[in-house]
C-alpha cells in the first residue's frame, strides 16, 4: 500500500475530531459503525506494508495510538474489517490490502453532512454517548394515525413505557425544517394537534422540506433514516407500509420496504394490516433480503389480528434473542434492517371478518375516488378507523404499548 495521501489523513482527522485527543490519539472507540470503520482505518495507516508484526508488537503500535486500553478489540476489528491478516495461531500479523478505507470515508462523510440538519435532543444525545439503551418512535403515527388528543395521549404514554422498561424514548419528527431525534412534550402536542395538516414525510420529501424549513411527519422510512443518522439501532411503530393490492398494475410499493432494505435499524412493529397484499410485501422482503421475524409466533401477525395466514421467516421468543439477531447483522456489515413482528396482544385482538370487511370496503371506495400515490395510505387507514370505530382505535393503541415494550427490552440487551 502506498502512503496515504495528506488528504486522507486530513479527512480522518475531521471526521475523526471528537474521539482524538491533541496528539491525535482515538481517546473512544465511535459508537456508530461507519465512525468505527473510520477509526479502524485511521489506525490501519500507522502499520508499515509488507511488515511482519508479532501479536505484541501490534498491540504495542496501536497503544501509541488509542488510550482507552483495548488493543484486542482494536486488533479484533483491524483482522475483521481486513486490514490485518494473520497466521491462524496469531503468530504474526501484517497488514492486509489497500484498504478501502476512502470509500467508507465517503459514506459517512455523507451521514455527517446530514447531520448538520440533526437535533439530537440532550436526553437522547447523553443517553446514546453513554452506550445506554434508546427507542426511536415515528411521528406519523402521531399526526395521521390517531385523532386528536387521544394521538397526544398516546405518544405520551408510548414514551412513558419505553422509560418504564429501561430505555430512552425518541420521537423523530421534522420540525421547521430540523431532523429531529427525541421531541419534548411540548413537540408532542404541537404535533399531534395540527395533525394531517402536516406533511406525510417520505424518503423523497425531505430535500425539499428541509430546505424550506417545513414540519413533517415521520413514516417508518424517514424514522429509520434519522434514527440511524442519529446512532439508534431500535425503533417501535404499529404498522408498516408495504406492497398494495393491485401493485402489479399501480406500482404502488411503500418506501418502506427500500428502507428496510438498506438502513441497519430493527424495526419492531404488529405486522402490516391487510390493506397491503402480505404475501406481495413478504416476497418483496425477501427479494431485498430483509429478515421477518415472528415474536413468540410462526405467522405474520396482521395488525389488528394475529394471524394472517402467512409463514414468517424465523420466529424469535426473547429480547435477548433478538437482540443476538441484530447483532449479528450488524457485525457482519450486513445493510439493511430487520423487521421483528410482534402479534397484538389476545385481548385486544378484532375479529377478523370485522376487520376484513371494512378494509374491502375501504379499498373499493379508494379506487371509486381515483385515490393514489402517497394519500393512500392515510385514505385507506382512515376509512378502516372510521368503519371500525372505537374498537380499532383502542387495539390500535394497545398494539403500539406492546410494542414499545418490546423494544426497550431489545434496546437494553443490545446495549448489554
Ligand atoms: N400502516 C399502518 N399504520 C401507519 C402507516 C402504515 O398500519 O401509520 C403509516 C406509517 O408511517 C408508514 C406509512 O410508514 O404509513 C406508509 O405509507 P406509504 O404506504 O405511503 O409508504
Ligand atoms: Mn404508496
Amino acid at each position: 500500500m502506498n502512503k496515504p495521501a495528506e488528504d486522507t489523513i486530513l479527512e480522518y482527522l475531521t471526521l475523526l475530531k471528537n474521539f482524538l485527543d491533541e496528539e491525535n490519539r482515538l481517546k473512544a472507540f465511535p459508537s456508530k459503525r461507519k465512525l468505527q470503520l473510520c477509526a479502524v482505518s485511521y489506525l490501519a495507516e500507522k502499520f508499515e506494508p509488507g511488515r511482519i508484526y508479532t501479536e505484541g508488537e501490534v498491540n504495542g503500535l496501536l497503544n501509541q495510538w488509542h488510550t482507552f486500553r483495548d488493543p484486542e478489540t482494536l486488533r479484533r476489528e483491524l483482522f475483521q474489517n481486513h486490514y490485518l491478516d494473520r497466521r491462524r495461531d496469531g503468530s504474526a500479523y501484517w497488514l492486509e490490502a489497500p484498504a478501502n478505507t476512502k470509500q467508507e470515508c465517503q459514506h459517512h462523510k455523507e451521514d455527517i453532512s446530514m447531520n448538520k440538519y440533526l437535533d439530537v435532543a440532550p436526553e437522547v444525545a447523553e443517553a446514546l454517548a453513554a452506550g445506554k439503551p434508546v427507542v426511536a418512535l415515528e411521528s406519523t403515527i402521531i399526526s395521521h394515525g390517531m385523532p386528536y388528543p387521544q394521538n397526544v395521549e398516546t405518544a405520551l404514554a408510548v414514551e412513558k413505557l419505553v422509560r418504564e422498561n429501561g430505555a430512552v424514548p425518541a420521537t423523530i419528527a421534522i420540525i421547521g425544517g430540523r431532523l429531529k431525534a427525541g421531541l419534548s412534550p411540548e413537540e408532542i402536542e404541537y404535533f399531534g394537534k395540527k395533525g394531517a395538516a402536516i406533511a406525510k414525510a417520505s424518503r423523497r420529501d425531505l430535500p425539499v422540506l428541509i430546505a424550506k424549513g417545513q414540519d413533517g411527519a415521520c413514516t417508518v422510512t424517514t424514522t429509520m433514516m434519522i434514527a440511524h443518522m442519529a446512532g439508534i439501532g431500535v425503533f417501535a411503530t404499529g404498522g408498516i407500509g408495504g406492497v398494495h393490492r393491485g401493485a402489479e398494475t399501480t406500482m404502488d410499493i411503500s418506501a418502506d420496504l427500500e428502507e428496510l432494505a438498506q438502513t441497519p435499524v430493527m424495526v419492531i412493529c404488529a405486522g402490516a394490516k391487510s390493506i397491503l397484499d402480505l404475501g406481495l410485501t413478504l416476497e418483496y422482503l425477501e427479494t431485498k433480503g430483509v429478515p421477518v421475524i415472528g415474536y413468540g409466533t410462526e405467522e405474520l401477525p396482521a395488525f389488528y389480528t394475529r394471524s394472517s395466514g402467512f409463514g414468517v421467516d424465523y420466529r424469535l421468543d426473547t429480547p435477548a434473542e433478538l437482540a443476538a439477531a441484530f447483532r449479528a447483522q450488524r457485525d457482519m456489515g450486513l445493510k439493511g434492517g430487520m423487521l421483528v413482528t410482534n402479534p397484538i396482544p389476545e385481548e385486544y385482538a378484532m375479529e377478523r371478518s370485522v376487520i376484513d370487511a371494512a378494509i374491502d370496503q375501504a379499498i373499493a371506495e379508494s379506487r371509486e375516488q381515483g385515490i393514489h400515490g402517497k394519500a393512500t395510505t392515510p385514505f385507506l387507514l382512515a376509512r378502516v378507523k372510521d368503519l371500525t370505530g372505537g374498537d380499532s382505535l383502542a387495539s390500535n393503541i394497545q398494539l403500539v404499548f406492546n410494542n414499545a415494550r418490546l423494544a426497550a427490552q431489545t434496546a437494553v440487551e443490545l446495549a448489554k
